[in-house]
């Protein structure tokens, strides 16, 4: 039977901060923790971010622009926030740059708790986009 089912977040948070403790920038560490397996990441896949004070960002996996983060998978059993989860489950985001602002916001940069408001290219392994209308969308 198709897999039609949308994946969704069960736990979305920072691991590392770097930087200013507050704010999105380079080197901080977003792990985001899925229902499924994920499909494999690709240059493009991107988080589109807002905070509190009206900043939308937009975080892009590349190295060269649009990209300003790296996007991983975990190819093995991993520990966030003290739960195991299976391989391809836990999507690392490590920020190699601010992230792009779509929108200034009254307060400039993404300050956390940050929202992920949309998202592209992050799917299942049968092609159903990552659900965000349930789930952890919060990152703090
Ligand atoms: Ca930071
Ligand atoms: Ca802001």
């Amino acid at each position: 039977m198709a897999d039609t089912t949308a994946p969704t977040l069960v736990n979305s948070l920072q691991s590392t901060a770097a930087g200013l403790g507050g704010t999105a920038d380079a080197r901080d560490v977003l792990k985001l923790v899925a229902s499924e397996s994920l499909a494999a990441v690709a240059a493009g896949d991107s988080l589109r971010l807002t905070d509190a004070d009206g900043t939308t960002a937009e975080v892009v996996n590349g190295t060269s622009s649009p990209g300003n983060a790296t996007f991983a998978l975990n190819t093995a059993a991993e520990t966030v926030a003290g739960t195991s989860y299976p391989a391809g489950t836990v999507l690392t985001i490590t920020l190699a740059a601010v992230p792009s602002a779509v929108n200034a916001g009254s307060v400039a940069g993404l300050q956390y708790p940050a929202t992920i408001a949309d998202q592209s290219g992050t799917t299942d392994v049968a092609g159903n986009n990552l659900s965000l209308a349930s789930g952890d969308r919060s990152i703090s």
